[in-house]
C-alpha cells in the first residue's frame, strides 16, 4: 500500500499515521519528524530547517525533496509507505510523481483529514503545553495555517482529479477518526 496522509497542521496526521502504517506493515515517513530529529541532533540539515520551522514556513523544496528521495529508496519502503506531511507544495508533487514513475510504483490513495480551524488551534495549543514545540505558539500556528491554505490546500484538487483522494472527517476522538480511516481505506484497491 502506498499512501499519503494530508491535512492542515494539527489535523491528526502524525497521530493517525502510526496506526495506519502498523495496519498495513509499512513505514510512516513524517518529514516533520525527520526535520525535528535533525534539529535535535544538530546536523547541518537541522540547523537549516530550524529557522523555517520556527517561523511556521516550509523548508525549501530542494532540501525536502532530496531527503524524501533518499528515504523512499530504503529497503523498508519496498512493500509500500505512508508519507505524512509530504508533498506539501506543487513542486513537491512533481518530484514525487517522478520518483514513483521511475520506480513504477503509483500511489494507491491520498488520505485527507478535515478539521475545523478553531479546533486545530486548540489542539496545537494543547500540544504546546505537553511537548513545548517552538512552532506551537498561537502566532506561528496561524502562520502555519496560512501557509497550508496557500501552498498545500491546492494539492487536494490535484489528487482529486486523479481519482485517488479519500477524504475523512478528522473531528472527534482519536479512536473515532481511526475507525473512519480504516473503513475508508478498506474500500481502496491496491
Ligand atoms: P509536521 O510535523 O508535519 O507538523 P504538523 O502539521 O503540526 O503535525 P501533525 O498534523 O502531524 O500533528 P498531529 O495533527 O498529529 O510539520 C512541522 C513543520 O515541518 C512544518 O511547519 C514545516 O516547517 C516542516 N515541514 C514538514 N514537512 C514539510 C514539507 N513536506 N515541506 C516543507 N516543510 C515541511 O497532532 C496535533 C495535535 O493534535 C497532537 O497534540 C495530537 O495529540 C492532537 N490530536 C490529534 N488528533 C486528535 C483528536 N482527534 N482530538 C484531539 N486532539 C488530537
Amino acid at each position: 500500500m502506498r499512501l499519503i496522509i494530508m491535512g492542515p497542521p494539527g489535523a491528526g496526521k502524525g497521530t493517525q499515521a502510526a496506526g495506519v502504517a502498523d495496519q498495513y506493515g509499512i513505514p510512516a515517513i513524517s518529514t516533520g519528524d525527520i526535520f525535528r530529529a535533525n534539529v535535535s541532533e544538530g546536523t547541518a540539515l537541522g540547523v537549516e530547517a530550524q529557522r523555517y520551522m520556527d517561523a511556521g514556513e516550509y523548508v525549501p523544496d530542494e532540501i525536502t525533496n532530496a531527503m524524501v528521495r533518499d528515504r523512499l529508496a530504503a529497503e523498508d519502503c519496498k512493500p509500500g509507505f505512508l508519507l505524512d506531511g509530504y508533498p506539501r507544495t506543487l513542486a513537491q508533487v512533481e518530484v514525487l510523481d517522478g520518483i514513483l514513475a521511475d520506480a513504477g510504483t503509483p500511489l494507491d490513495a491520498v488520505l485527507v483529514l478535515t478539521v475545523d480551524s478553531e479546533e486545530l488551534v486548540q489542539r496545537l495549543l494543547a500540544r504546546a503545553q505537553v511537548e513545548g514545540r517552538a512552532d506551537d505558539t498561537e502566532e506561528v500556528i496561524r502562520r502555519r495555517q496560512e501557509v497550508y491554505s496557500e501552498q498545500t490546500a491546492p494539492l487536494i484538487a490535484v489528487y482529486g482529479e486523479r481519482g485517488v483522494l479519500v477524504s475523512v472527517d478528522g473531528m472527534g476522538e482519536v479512536d473515532e477518526v481511526s475507525a473512519r480511516i480504516s473503513a475508508a481505506l478498506a474500500g481502496v484497491t491496491t
